[in-house]
């Protein structure tokens, strides 16, 4: 069902078009993961979602209007983008335009700094900073909630990566008009104050992952018989993230975290057929974190669509796990982040 109703005030193209837009947004890492969608269409998940922006890996998109072009153009560092990645994008903006009542085409082109594909999170940044763009250039004049929502229908994830810091992704309601459903799943920031963290991140391959997540999510959904078991713990897990954040307990946060993480894995792995994104190098990684907890360095593993390993930590003990973490694997490049900034516009042109 397509959702054709206008969330915000849409301004005249005649006043708030502009010629391009440039749009900058962070990636974030989900400490209560987002793992299955109840509606492909919409991109609405069917459990609540918490995560932290990061402050490194930018994603800055510009998009800017190309009213002789018969189709959108887009590419990413430079190069063409084409198959899935180009459908999403160009779907994408088919919102856009449809919303703005403007039916010109577009040029989109991205500069990455995230490794794409390797469970990353480069969609989330990337979908977040083609929201604000987007909806800047086609003259679409949206609050912060309103720009969460649209990048949802990109990405779940990018509906995060609208806000700095932590921010907590409601999966909405689940009964009503696809208007009200859509209406009420939108990310929104939520108070850590007094937490002091830092992720370091373990990229063990920076390759592209085997099974797209999109894809690893439905078949979860749909033959995994630990999805739902999993799906009720993570509104526990929820609550007990909140409240850790409240307290600004970096223990509290880290074991919730990383129970949540290790549940969304095991849906994975129980799925038909199996979902395994986890490697050897991401074991070893585990290990060097027990290890980290065992010496007495607060330290908590999260990982995503992929192999890689975030290790949730004090900022002051940072690059001591850095350093812990980097010597365990042959190759491992580690990355040291902290809470980064919402998504925002860069410039206006026109
Ligand atoms: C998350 N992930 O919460 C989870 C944890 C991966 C594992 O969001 O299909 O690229 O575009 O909505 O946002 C990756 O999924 O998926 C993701 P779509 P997305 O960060």
């Amino acid at each position: 069902m397509r959702s054709e109703h206008r969330t915000t005030p849409v301004r005249s193209r005649e006043r708030s078009t502009v010629t391009s837009a440039t749009a900058v947004a962070h990636p974030n890492i989900a400490l209560i993961k987002y793992w299955g969608k109840r509606d492909e269409h919409l991109v609405l998940p069917w459990t609540d979602s918490l995560s932290m922006t990061l402050d490194i890996f930018p994603t800055t998109t510009r998009v800017r209007l190309a009213p002789e072009a018969e189709h959108d153009e887009v590419t990413l560092d430079g190069v063409p983008v084409a198959g899935e990645a180009r459908r999403r994008v160009v779907a994408f903006l088919e919102l856009v335009r449809e919303r703005a009542g403007l039916p010109q085409r577009a040029v989109v082109e991205t500069e990455n700094t995230v490794p794409t594909g390797a469970g990353l999170a480069s969609s989330a940044s990337g979908f977040a900073a083609l929201a604000v763009a987007a909806a800047s250039t086609y003259g679409l004049d949206l609050d912060a909630t309103a720009l969460s929502r649209l990048a949802r229908r990109g990405s779940g994830s990018a509906s995060r990566s609208i806000f700095g810091g932590f921010a907590l992704w409601h999966a909405g309601r689940h009964t009503g008009t696809a208007t009200d459903t859509d209406l009420s799943s939108y990310a929104e920031p939520v108070p850590a104050g007094g937490l002091d963290p830092a992720l370091v991140i373990a990229v063990v391959d920076a390759g592209p992952k085997a099974v797209p997540s999109r894809e690893a999510m439905r078949r979860t959904v749909e033959t995994s018989p630990l999805y739902r078991p999993w799906a009720a713990s993570s509104k526990d897990d929820l609550v007990g993230m909140r409240e850790a954040l409240r307290r600004a307990d970096l223990d509290a946060v880290g074991e919730v975290a990383e129970r949540n993480a290790l549940g969304m894995h095991a849906t994975m792995l129980a799925a038909r057929p199996a979902v395994r994104y986890l490697s050897a190098a991401t074991l070893t990684v585990l290990d060097s974190v027990l290890r980290l907890r065992r010496d007495g360095t607060p330290a908590y593993a999260t990982m995503d669509a992929g192999p890689n390993v975030k290790v949730l930590c004090r900022r002051a003990d940072a690059e001591r796990v850095a350093e812990a973490v980097r010597g365990t694997v042959p190759g491992c490049s580690v990355h040291i982040a902290g809470p980064g900034p919402g998504a925002r516009l860069l410039n206006e042109g026109g």
